[in-house]
């Protein structure tokens, strides 16, 4: 696996679910980008960053909220380097949406050479292995043909199609038991053992926390991002990991 050199400090989030109708999280996501800008030497987004992204095409027609987000991504790119990774929401994030917004795209998983050593980044649904329903359906959305398929029907019948899949994930998640939602902890060890490294970040389960394991005899560090609701949520929530030479550490972003 190719590694990323990401020297100085490096800022990361996931979760915001971006869309038009959380206003006050997008607007919290683009005082981030500016911060980002003028103190991170490099920003990484592991995936959730939209509620539901249909496909690249729609850029090229932006609803209003939707283009003061890649207009903000472009002003971030031009002062530090963005990298994008697909979530279980934005898994047909692809080139187009790169490009236009200056940004890289992060593999899965994505490999970080930085100043506090080797770190393994990734969204984190592939590893919630007791929720076979999802992986199921991760499984069917995943596959090109599928998604060749879905990227051929018209704008409007992909917007149904993710609003009536938003819906049903909804109902799906308020009857699934919280714990087979979490991340697997023999797929955890497996991704330390295989890749041998000693701290793993990922999203996607909206625990924010750090969990110490031992794999091999070694001392491991999971960390998990925060998912962000600026809109529903009471208190607002958010937040970024920073990783610097002494180590990482969780903020929560600071709501006016
Ligand atoms: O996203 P979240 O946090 O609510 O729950 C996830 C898992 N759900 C999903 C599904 C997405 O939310 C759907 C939106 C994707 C938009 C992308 C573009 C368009 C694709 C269109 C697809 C037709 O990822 C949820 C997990 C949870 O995380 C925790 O890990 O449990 O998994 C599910 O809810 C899966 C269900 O158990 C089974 C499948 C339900 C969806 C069925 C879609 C049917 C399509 C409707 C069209 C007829
Ligand atoms: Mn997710």
């Amino acid at each position: 696996m190719n590694k990323i050199t990401l020297p100085g400090t490096i800022w990361v989030a996931s979760d915001m679910h971006l869309g038009p109708a959380t206003p006050a999280t997008s607007e919290a996501f683009l005082g981030f980008l500016e911060a980002a800008a003028a103190e991170a030497s490099a920003l990484l987004l592991p995936g959730d960053i939209f509620d539901a992204w249909i496909g690249d095409d729609v850029i090229r027609q932006a609803p209003p909220w939707l283009a003061s987000v890649l207009q903000a991504l472009q002003r971030t790119t031009a002062a530090i380097p963005v990298w994008l990774g697909r979530g279980n929401r934005d898994f047909l994030m692809g080139a187009e949406l790169a490009q236009t917004v200056g940004a890289h795209l992060l593999p899965e998983p994505a490999l970080l050479d930085t100043d506090y050593g080797v770190i393994l980044l990734t969204h984190g649904d592939e590893l919630c292995l007791d929720d076979e329903a999802y992986q199921t359906f991760r499984a069917m959305v995943r596959d090109p043909a599928w998604q060749q398929e879905f990227l051929g029907k018209s704008i409007p019948e992909r917007l149904t199609l993710a609003q009536q899949a938003r819906g049903e994930s909804k109902a799906a998640t308020q009857a699934k038991h919280a714990d087979i939602m979490d991340v697997n902890a023999d797929a955890v060890e497996a991704l330390f053992r295989d890749t041998g490294v000693a701290t793993l970040i990922h999203g996607h389960t909206h625990r924010p926390d750090r969990h110490v394991l031992d794999v091999a005899g070694k001392r491991r560090e999971r960390w998990v991002l925060p998912d962000w609701d600026c809109d529903h949520a009471q208190p607002p929530r958010g937040g970024w990991l920073s990783i610097d030479r002494d180590g990482l550490q969780l903020f929560d972003l600071e709501v006016a």
